[in-house]
Parts: structure tokens; sequence; C-alpha cells
């Protein structure tokens, strides 16, 4: 007999798809790491900087509860991280702020039209959580362009171009009533008014992983058949929540249109540092960074709230098994 601890999604028969493989120094970066006071450090925002470098934004939970984010960088995407000394951003706590409760879950996306990178994170206000976006050229100065839906609204991510003309954006509003909370996409002109919001995906029903909640996971990925978009799907069992891992992949120039939807979820909980922790259950890549070849996929993802761990996968492979998917 297995432990108990392996039991679960840890069947790796040849029938169950595999399409990221763990870093073997996961987790790579703990709470433990950190210059100064913290709870836990978990769900970061990733991109490639100019020089190559890969920078992280990383969500860290103070022991109060209330989240920052602090940026952290290395030369090869996994090892060497060297912390910034002090939080890079921190919320507004002052009385009536919007962000009174922290800021969380960044996502990070090169903006090459503004010449600046777009941060949208969920700022945590007294009416709820509701999406915020700051521009920066080095995640040093931040330009805080302020809140761009109210809530309750969080998972958002730019496009990193306009289509036809348009700025694009995902994100998952919540409404008690729907029982339900889909991804929904919406778009702009100027990156501060947004309009035109339709459901881009919703979740699925039933006993699917999938089933009730959903949101936008790392940003969306170029690739030459479409947008990757991965999303994470929560399955709620009387045991608690069990947060996975899914893709869909949309049309270039029709971001609206879904070309395919994986059934089965790509990535689950299954290491001891992914099923134990202060939310147990949980993978949720926020980043991902894509290698110089166009098809090594990155993702940085939280680990069970409570660290920062690596993934790689192929595009190519990914677009193949979605292929096979419609
Ligand atoms: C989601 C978000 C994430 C968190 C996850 C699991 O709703 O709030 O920040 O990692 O729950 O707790």
């Amino acid at each position: 007999m297995p432990p108990v601890s392996n039991l679960r999604g840890n069947m790796s028969s040849g029938h169950v798809i595999n399409l990221f493989k763990r870093y073997q120094g996961n987790p790579i970066l703990t709470a433990a790491q950190w210059p100064y006071s913290a709870n836990t450090v978990f769900n970061a925002g990733a991109t490639l900087l100019d020089d190559g470098e890969t920078l992280l934004l990383v969500r860290v939970e103070d022991r109060r509860g209330i989240s920052h984010l602090t940026a952290v960088r290395s030369h090869d995407g996994m090892t060497g991280w060297r912390i910034d000394p002090t939080p890079t951003l921190i919320p507004n706590e002052n009385p009536g702020s919007d962000e009174l409760y922290g800021i969380e879950d960044p996502r990070i996306v090169y903006l090459p039209e503004m010449a600046r990178y777009s941060v949208l994170f969920t700022a945590y206000s007294e009416s709820g959580p509701h999406v915020k976006l700051a521009l920066t050229k080095d995640f040093v100065h931040f330009e805080r362009i302020g809140s761009v839906l109210p809530p309750e609204d969080k998972d958002a991510s730019l496009f990193p171009r306009r289509i036809g003309g348009m700025w694009y954006m995902i994100h998952r509003p919540v409404s008690a009533s729907a029982g339900s909370a889909d991804m929904w996409i919406s778009c702009s002109p100027d990156l501060i008014h947004w309009g035109r919001h339709e459901v881009m995906l919703p979740a699925r029903r039933g006993a699917w992983w999938d089933a009730n909640k959903i949101g936008l996971s790392p940003p969306p990925v170029e690739t030459p058949e479409g947008w990757l978009v991965f999303y994470h799907g929560v399955r709620v069992t009387p045991a608690g929540c069990i947060y996975r891992l899914g893709v869909a992949l949309f049309d270039l120039d029709d971001p609206c249109r879904l070309i395919s939807r994986g059934s089965e979820w790509i990535f689950g909980p299954e290491e001891e540092y992914e099923q134990v922790g202060d939310v147990s259950d949980v993978v949720f890549p926020c980043g991902s960074t894509v290698g110089e070849d166009g098809d090594r996929l990155r993702i940085y993802y939280g680990a069970a709230d409570s660290s920062v761990a690596l993934a790689t996968g192929s595009i190519r492979e990914i677009l193949d098994w979605l292929r096979d998917q419609v």
C-alpha cells in the first residue's frame, strides 16, 4: 500500500496526461528564505526582463493575514533568486482605502505599445475583491492606474497587444445569484474604460473537476494556433476544495471564440508541498514564461497557499493534446 497522501491524483499510469514536469528543486521559494517576517509566499506573477532574467512578483502574506507583492529575480528562472529586501508594492491601508485588506495574485503582461509591464492584481477592499491595474517599467516604480473592475472580481489579465484596435482583459466576476463563477472577457479603447463584457469560458456543472468555479491562471500565451488560456478549476468536496489546472485555446483574432477546451485537468496537487499547507490541495499558477525556442513553457505556481513552485511543459505538446479534445 502506498502512503495515504500519495493515493489521490498520483495514478501516473500510461493513460494519465502528463503535460508538465515538476522542477526537482521544488518548492523554489518559501517564507523561510524571506529577508523579513512573512507567513507564506505564493501565487507569483512572472515575466522575462530585457536582460533575459526571470522576474517574479510574489504574493507575500504577512503574519496579520494581509498580502503585499515582492519582486524576486533569477538568471536562469530556477535558482539563485534575489529577493527585494523590503516589500516592492504595498497595499494602501489607510481608512476607506480600496486595498484595505491587501493586494494579491498579480498577473504580469509586457505591453510593447506602452513600453511598460502591466500588473493586474486583486485588491481586497471592504466591499470585497476587485481588479486594479498598475504599470511599471522596472518593478521599482509603479504607476497605479486604479480600479478597473468593481467587486467581486479577480483573476484578471490583459492580452499583450490590441486585437482589432481594442485592448482585451480576462477576468472572473462572482454573482451570488448565479451559483457559479465563470471567466469573462471585456474590451477597452484605453485600458481604463471597459465594456462589451461577455462570458469567455463557463464553469462546467455537476461532478466535473471544473464545476461551478473557474478563473484565469497565467496570462494568455500567444501561439500560431491561437491564445492558450490556462485556468484553475475548483472541485468542492466534503473534505474541502481541490484547485487544479486546465487549458483552452481561443481564436487569435477573436479572443472570445473558443477553439478547443481540454476535458481533463492537466496539472493538480500531487506532491506533499501542494497537498499540505495553509490551504491544502491547491496548485495556483499566476505566471508563465516562454523559452527562446518558443516552446518551453514554465509555469510558476502557488502550492497550498504556502510556497512558490515551478513546472515545465511544451507548448507544442499542449497544442497537440488540445487538438484531440474537440
Ligand atoms: C482563490 C484565491 C487564491 C488562493 C486560492 C486558494 O480564491 O483567493 O489567492 O490561492 O483561492 O486558497
